[in-house]
């Protein structure tokens, strides 16, 4: 499909959850596949910015693939891919690590978080944490992407790639396209049910307030049931005092269509919100993981996708990275 260029991805760090399906997935499948020339990836190389079990993150790797493809991408559509299957990325993100500097990388909130959490575990932090953002600007820059559909944690990097882009482009002519962060209008930013200020993030430690969506329909039922509220008694979404109740009304209206301050009206009580959230959920997630496991069943399939798509990548980005070097000054090689 010719037009607008869209891209995004998921990180293979752990099982997708309930958040990356709200404030990503979903729409991916349900509309911009539908509208624009989208271009989808399991982004492999993120996942070794972390300490990573190399057999976990290959199978995490797999699964992601097949779950793109279970919430509904269709492979005549659009392009589902693995990253670390088309050498663009890695090619252009050392470009792009010339194009950063080192002060604007060390103030991505994703990256104080996450050294911070390392050095806490008493792990060291990898020098690709910091650089990170960099791959991420050569992913979505490559393919000279106009919208980037994430959730709104994603926010603070995609201004980075932008900022790169507008820069690369001033400094050695015009080369990619400046792209823009497109957020859900509802569920941008999905909350852990037990600590409902932390975001819903699929390697916490901690998993009794993470819906994955591989989970079985008692697990997320119970999961959902046990979310952390608070000690009012009416139901009412306020983000900032409530947070529980008001990730429950986000999820709600997420998965129902609905808005979450009218929802909040129509309930008397937080064990009638959460039965209708998780029985909203497990609907929601019903028909992914079924075709998860028809799909699962036929790694064949999935791998004629993944290389089917890594194809189309490479001659996606290949002729704007060429253009990329040849701009900073590389000599060509002939
Ligand atoms: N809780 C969330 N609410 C809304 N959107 C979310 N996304 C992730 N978590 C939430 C969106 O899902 C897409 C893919 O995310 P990712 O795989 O790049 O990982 P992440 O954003 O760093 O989130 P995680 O799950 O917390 O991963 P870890 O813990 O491994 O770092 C993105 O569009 C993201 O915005």
């Amino acid at each position: 499909m010719a037009g607008k260029r869209i891209f995004s991805g998921v990180k293979p760090t752990g099982h997708l959850t309930l958040g990356n399906y709200l404030g990503a997935m979903r729409r991916w499948a349900d509309e911009d596949q539908h509208r624009a020339d989208a271009v989808f990836c399991v982004v492999d190389l993120h996942a070794l910015t972390v300490e990573h079990d190399p057999a976990r993150v290959r199978r995490l790797s797999r699964q992601a693939a097949t779950l793109l493809l279970a919430t509904g991408l269709d492979p005549q559509r659009c392009t589902v891919f693995v990253q670390s299957h088309v050498d663009e990325h890695a090619r252009l993100s050392y470009l792009m690590e010339c194009t950063a500097s080192d002060g604007e990388m060390r103030r991505m909130i994703q990256y104080k978080e996450k050294a911070a959490g390392a050095q806490a575990r008493g792990e060291g932090v990898r020098l690709s944490l910091l650089t990170y953002p960099a791959l991420m600007a050569a992913d979505i820059l490559a393919y000279g992407t106009d919208e980037v559909p994430v959730g709104e944690d994603q926010a603070q990097h995609l201004e980075l790639a932008r900022d790169l882009a507008v820069r690369f482009n001033r400094r050695y002519g015009p080369t990619f396209v400046v792209p823009k962060a497109i957020h859900p209008t509802v569920a941008a930013r999905v909350m852990d049910l037990q600590e409902p200020v932390s975001k819903m993030g699929k390697s916490q430690a901690r998993t009794a307030g993470i819906v994955f969506l591989l989970d079985e329909a008692e697990t997320v039922r119970k999961k959902v049931m046990r979310a952390v509220t608070d000690a009012h008694a009416d139901v009412v979404y306020d983000r900032a005092e409530r947070p529980g109740v008001a990730n429950l009304l986000d999820v709600l209206a997420a998965c129902s269509g609905g808005d979450p301050q009218a929802l909040a009206g129509a309930y008397g009580s937080y064990g009638a919100l959460k039965k209708d959230t998780a029985e909203a959920v497990v609907e929601l997630l019903r028909p992914v993981r079924e075709r998860h496991a028809e799909l699962a069943a036929d790694p064949g399939y999935v791998d004629a996708v993944l290389r089917a798509g890594a194809a189309r990548a490479r001659e996606l980005a290949r002729p704007r990275v060429d253009a990329a070097y040849r701009a900073v000054g590389l000599l060509p090689a002939v």
